[in-house]
């Protein structure tokens, strides 16, 4: 142990602790804007200085490490006026203008600035004013931006995608995409991870709110809102709803004060997905068992994650015919809706408006993608919010949280099973299709809980699924990184599968890029608890078992896979 003075208290930590972690196990909290624990411990932005007795120099607290007998001073008036020109000089290059900001209220810059008292500024304000694609699901403005490193260090480290990367040189240095291309013909999957983890404006999602305000607002428009199953983790903490009050019900009655006509639950169309992936396994797994040729190779791959598919397609071509042909629930549910529900409400399919609320940003791709289109060329989903939008459409709706009630869903696309609400959180994808797989293999259903394997947050599971006598060799991984590593391993014959789930976000959708951001908080586990404790609560725990799964495919698709559930749900990758 090491015993050192901070800010007059005595303080022992284990060796190699930091200072900036010494300092806070004492509740001294220093500020911090470029650091990023295990990821981004550059120490860059100056702003964590601190001053150490004995030494000359101002040393950052977040890269160096406590000593015996150290005594450090976080707040003297030299660290502070450090601190304060050090920021100072960020604004000299940033865009202040805080209103108009989608980060304003929730900026590590904008909280430190105040809380320094810096309410003039001393150096003359450049601008770089560039331009961006502002089509593309991912926004970059660079005169927000503070150079802090983070995007570049999340994409590369984690997503190991490597979009991101300094441009210019000394006073002109910037990011930007590596070799200044247009961010849509890089190999960018717009999972949103940059967005999370910039602590500015500079990086944010396409807003779309408006075209949604537009619709309801549209009398010859019936406008419905899906649900994804991890919003319902999530949707609260903007807002300050505790997390046991922020159910999907109190949520229903939020959206259906915004203007939505139908709350609708993405959980019933991963009960669908379930239906049609699994049948197509199991049709590929029994091909294979009766030595009948199967020219797309194994494992097959989930196609939930557009994030995902859209690394697949980029990376590694040669993997693409792997990709199951089911879509999204998200594409699921808007082809559904402007088919089978349209009939049921006796409407032509022109006149719904499908939205999507979503923690991501790569389904804005997603539903735009020309393979996502119905028959007439309209798309099965008009407009797919983040979760951060939809809190921007409560607020100006004027609708004051603490008057929400719990409503139902509406029927018969707003009911999903324990299997459909785990779809959200790593390993819920594959713990489901595994649970129906044992159904539709023995005509009778296990244990809800007889394949937890793949639980957890671990980047590559395997775990091998007995089905009766059946074994199903399986493997899970989330974050791009670790999917690379799974993929190279697949390609050098090293493992083999037959069935991988992959989502490109750290934890899955729960971790998505169109979350609500609390800076340097990694909030993914604690929201894959609420999903998983859910489905432990739930009624009805298997996809097979959703009544309205069941009437969808009674009165108007047949059986999965039939002509009509390949025509609507499924869908060509190389398209
Ligand atoms: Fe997901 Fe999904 S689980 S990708 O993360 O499969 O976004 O929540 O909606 O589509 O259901 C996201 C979340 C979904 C889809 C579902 C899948
Ligand atoms: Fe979107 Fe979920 Fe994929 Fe992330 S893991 S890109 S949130 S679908």
């Amino acid at each position: 142990m090491v015993k050192l003075t901070i800010d007059n208290c005595e303080v022992m930590v284990p060796e190699h602790t930091t200072i900036l972690d010494a300092a806070k196990s004492a509740g001294i909290q220093i500020p911090t804007l470029c650091y990023l624990r295990d990821l981004n411990e550059i120490g860059g932005c100056r702003v964590c200085v601190v001053e150490v007795e004995g030494c000359d120099q101002l040393v950052a607290a977040c890269n160096n490490y406590v000593l015996d007998g150290m005594v450090v001073h976080t707040n003297s008036p030299k660290a502070r006026e450090a601190r304060r020109t050090n920021v100072q000089l960020l604004l000299s290059q940033h865009d202040s203008r805080c209103t108009s900001c989608v980060r304003s209220g929730n900026c590590n810059l904008q909280t430190i600035a105040n809380d320094l008292g810096i309410f003039y500024l001393p150096y003359e304000q450049h601008l770089a004013r560039e331009g961006w694609d502002f089509d593309f699901p991912i926004i970059r403005d660079n005169d927000k931006c503070i150079k802090c490193m983070r995007c570049i260090k999340v994409c590369e480290s984690v997503q190991g995608l490597g979009i991101w990367d300094l441009t210019n040189r000394a006073t002109h240095t910037a990011v930007g995409t590596r070799g200044r291309a247009p961010i849509g013909k890089t190999d960018c999957v717009a999972c949103g991870q940059c967005i999370t983890h910039c602590p500015t404006g500079a990086l944010r999602e396409r807003d779309d709110t408006e075209t949604v305000f537009d619709a309801i607002a549209d009398p010859d428009k019936i406008v419905l809102v899906q649900i994804a199953p991890a919003v319902r983790s999530a949707w609260g903490e903007e807002l300050g709803i505790s997390r046991e009050e922020a159910t999907v019900e109190r949520l229903a009655c939020a959206l259906r004060r915004v203007g939505f006509e139908y709350v609708f639950d993405t959980d019933f169309s991963a009960d669908l997905t379930i239906m049609e992936e699994g049948s197509e396994l199991l049709e590929r797994l029994g091909k294979a068992a009766k030595g009948e040729g199967d020219s797309r190779g194994w494992p097959m791959f989930t196609s939930c994650c557009p994030g995902w598919v859209r690394f697949v397609k980029a990376r590694y071509p040669e993997f693409v015919d792997r990709l199951s042909t089911s879509k999204s629930p998200q594409q699921m549910f808007g082809a559904i809706a402007k088919t089978y529900y349209a009939k049921v409400l006796g409407v032509e399919p022109e006149r719904l408006f499908v939205v999507s609320v979503m923690p991501c940003t790569a389904k804005k791709a997603e539903c735009a993608l020309p393979s996502m289109m119905g028959e007439d060329g309209a798309p099965d989903v008009d407009v797919a919010l983040t979760v951060r939008e939809m809190v921007r459409m409560i607020r100006a709706s004027h609708v004051s949280v603490d008057t929400l009630v719990e409503e139902p869903l509406d029927t018969p696309l707003g009911f999903g099973t324990g299997a459909g609400v785990i779809f959200g959180a790593t390993g819920g994808v594959m713990e489901a299709a595994v649970r129906s797989a044992y159904y539709l293999v023995t005509g009778k259903n296990p244990d809800a809980d007889f394949f937890t394997d793949v639980r957890g947050l671990e980047g590559w599971k395997e775990a091998v699924a007995d089905i009766d006598g059946t074994k199903v060799r399986v493997a899970v991984a989330h974050g791009l990184g670790n999917a690379a590593r799974l993929l190279d391993a697949i390609r050098d014959g090293r493992v083999r599968y037959d069935f991988v789930e992959v989502m490109a976000c750290p934890g899955g959708c729960v971790g998505g890029g169109g979350q609500p951001i609390h800076d340097g908080c990694e909030l993914a586990a604690e929201r894959g608890q609420v999903l998983w404790s859910l489905d432990a609560k739930a009624d009805i725990r298997f996809s097979h078992e959703n009544p309205d799964v069941q009437a969808c495919y009674r009165e108007f698709l047949g059986a999965p896979l039939s002509p009509l559930a390949e025509e609507l749900l499924h869908t060509d990758h190389h398209a």
